[in-house]
């Protein structure tokens, strides 16, 4: 029988299990990347395991979300990182030289090798034909101390590309015609294989595009061939050594088949507040636009920032429009400063910004009160621009570049000036590795630098017998981390203090959460479907761990969160009969006796002593993962089993 890219893959990796599908396997991890906002936990967690150096292939350390400098913290941050990094064996990418996912796909990218990432769009590596997954930092931290990557090994989805877009529809609208069948939570425990004659009419960071924003499905990753266009792409970054051609055998098996047609496509947006709520661009012509945003980690590339380059020569960004540009990677930006397109956007009246996620992640730019801001970006939660009440809608960047103009949202289809999408691309890209700074040889002399802001991480302790806590929340379906842990402008300097983060712990969804937790001496999280959605951030388990958080019973977990929880020695509990989550009120006494026991059988049964009734849950997790939860968490694991 013949095997799928992405059984190729694992297969090569594989370092426990078997290949059945649903049975908990491990791969070898080949490449980590880490950025500011996860990292600096993960590389504390790293130097916790007292490895002196990274086992992988290749480490590299990120710079690209942290980058406001409001005061001391984030540079104090990026100071550690530099040197823990500098000690330990890691590459380390300067602020300014660009998001980790556009760097890593240019510089480092290998076909057919795996890359674990402590950022949920590491998937972007998929677009090179990479295996590469998101995760949280304290598996990221395990990976590079030379451990596997445990995972469930996945269904593989054949989605089969027909045909060819249309000029003016855009690679993002092939992922968000997938988003818009398959749902935020269609990706669950799945890995989204890209085949069929489309995939040959995509150059590489159109791919990239995809796989990124396959993540937003809850995809564990996407993957596309490695092919000519693939050979073509290492080849203008003088890395063609790094060429493998991997393709599906023609008698592969798949799980499920999606077909899109791309001749069908039309430009789509996803409306707020969800990358699933997808509409037609035809449907919302007309809506008035506040701001409009190109870049992120989705939308950087040399060709997305030509495309719009070219659509906006000669042409001036509407009077009620603010017009935000930041290019994905000094590469980009550099060459787009060479070829004259970085003047086009310029006189147009775009505001260039730094290389980094900036708004993407709320690090400025937020809109106006009720604004509508469209962007090339991947999630549109709400409030993550930093703007509670503003509409957010995830586009390509055709559609974001003919908005940014009429000052409405416009179809790009009947609006792009002719000629303005026939970019060619230099074989050869500027390739200057100046801000990427290498590892020291020895590690003995060198410092690591850890300023005042860089708490210890919240320590955890063994699972008691006897779990009774109050119900501290009740959340619904498809609770972000965003809402878990909440980032913007004012928080993400914190993401090495805990202890000042948890304050702001799910306040998105009810403010009094953090009090009522730490009056109460912690207690116990109801949650609906896909709990903990979207970003890897650990610290929306860790965060919860700190206010005593023992267990989160829900619906459904969202993959990386429940990995988070864990590892950080937080039960996560399933409903067998969803309609209990009904019964249950805040402030409901839980008890749950013999938890290690029951832990053991994989179900526990909670008693709401308020309401006299009883809670059938399952403990949805491997062996593996009860001997973690039971010895309080992966770090206590790790330091058992060694
Ligand atoms: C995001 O896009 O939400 C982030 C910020 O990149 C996160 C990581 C983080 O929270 O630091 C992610 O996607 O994992
Ligand atoms: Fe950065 Fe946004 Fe990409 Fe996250 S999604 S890595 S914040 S650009």
């Amino acid at each position: 029988m013949g095997y799928t890219i992405t059984e190729k893959i694992i297969k090569n990796h594989l370092a426990v299990g078997e290949m059945v599908r649903g049975e908990e396997i491990a791969i070898k991890i080949d490449q980590t990347l880490t950025q500011d906002s996860t990292g600096t936990m993960a590389y504390l967690q790293f130097e916790a395991m007292e490895v002196p150096r990274v086992k992988t292939n290749r480490s590299v350390a990120y710079i690209d979300h942290n980058m406001l400098q409001t005061g001391p913290e984030n540079m104090d941050d990026h100071i550690y990182i530099q040197t823990v990094a500098k000690k330990h064996g890691i590459y380390y990418s300067k602020p300014g030289n660009g998001i980790c996912h556009q760097v890593n796909i240019e510089r480092f990218g290998v076909p057919g090798q795996t890359l674990l990432g402590s950022d949920s769009h590491t998937p972007t590596g998929g677009g090179v034909g990479m295996l590469a997954i998101g995760a949280g930092g304290l598996d990221v931290a395990v990976a590079m101390a030379g451990g596997p990557y445990y995972i469930t090994m996945p269904e593989i989805v054949k989605v089969e590309l027909k045909g060819k877009l249309n000029p003016g529809v855009a690679s993002k609208d092939i992922i968000l015609e997938v988003l818009k069948r398959c749902t935020v939570k269609g990706g669950i425990n799945r890995v989204f294989e890209y085949v069929g004659e489309g995939v040959k009419s995509l150059t590489v960071p159109e791919r990239a595009t995809i796989t990124n924003m396959g993540a937003e499905l809850g995809a564990t990753t996407s993957v596309f061939p490695s092919d000519d266009i693939t050979m073509q792409f290492l080849k203008s970054q003088g890395r063609e050594k790094d060429f493998v051609e991997l393709k599906a055998d023609p008698d592969a098996k798949y799980d499920l088949e999606i077909v899109v047609d791309l001749n069908e496509l039309q430009a789509m947006a996803a409306c707020p507040h969800s990358p699933d709520n997808v509409k037609f661009i035809s449907e919302l012509e007309g809506t008035k636009v506040n701001q409009v945003a190109i870049g992120s980690c989705t939308n950087s590339s040399y060709l997305d920032l030509m495309k719009a380059a070219n659509i906006l020569e000669g042409k001036t960004v509407s009077e009620n429009v603010s017009l935000v540009i930041a290019p994905g990677s000094k590469q980009v930006l550099n060459m787009l400063a060479e070829n004259g397109a970085l003047a086009k956007l310029i006189d147009s009246g775009a505001r260039i910004l730094e290389c980094g996620c900036g708004p993407c992640i709320g690090m400025g730019q937020s809109p106006n009160t009720k604004g509508v801001s469209l962007r090339t970006f991947n999630r549109n939660f709400k409030g993550r621009s930093g703007t509670v009440d503003a509409d957010v809608y995830i586009v390509s960047p055709e559609t974001a570049a003919v908005s940014a103009i009429t000052g409405v949202i416009t179809d790009p289809v009947k609006n792009i000036p002719v000629g303005a999408l026939d970019i060619e691309i230099p074989e050869l890209f500027k390739v200057n590795d100046n801000m990427i700074v290498e590892p020291a040889e020895d590690n003995n002399d060198v410092q690591v630098v850890k300023g005042p802001n860089i708490k210890p991480f919240p320590k955890t302790s063994v699972l008691e017998d006897k779990i009774d806590k109050k119900v501290l929340i009740i959340v619904e379906d498809n609770i972000t981390t965003d809402h878990i842990m909440p980032s913007n402008a004012k928080l993400l300097p914190y993401r090495s203090n805990i202890p000042y983060l948890s304050d702001y712990c799910l306040t998105p969804c009810d403010s009094e959460f953090p009090e009522r937790a730490k009056e109460n001496s912690g207690g116990i999280i109801v949650a609906g479907h896909n709990y903990g959605q979207g970003s890897s951030r650990e610290h929306a388990a860790l965060a919860p761990l700190y206010l005593g958080i023992k267990a989160v019973v829900a619906k459904s977990f969202a993959r990386i969160h429940k990995n988070n929880l864990i590892n950080n020695g937080i039960l996560p509990l399933v409903f067998v009969d969803e309609s209990d989550y009904d019964k249950i009120s805040l402030m409901d006494e839980m008890v749950m006796e013999n938890v290690l026991d029951s832990v053991g059988k994989k179900e526990m049964t909670i008693v709401d002593k308020t309401k006299d009734i009883q809670i059938k849950t399952k403990v949805d997790i491997t062996d593996r993962q009860i001997d973690i939860i039971k010895k309080g968490g992966l770090i206590n694991y790790m330091k058992e089993i060694n």
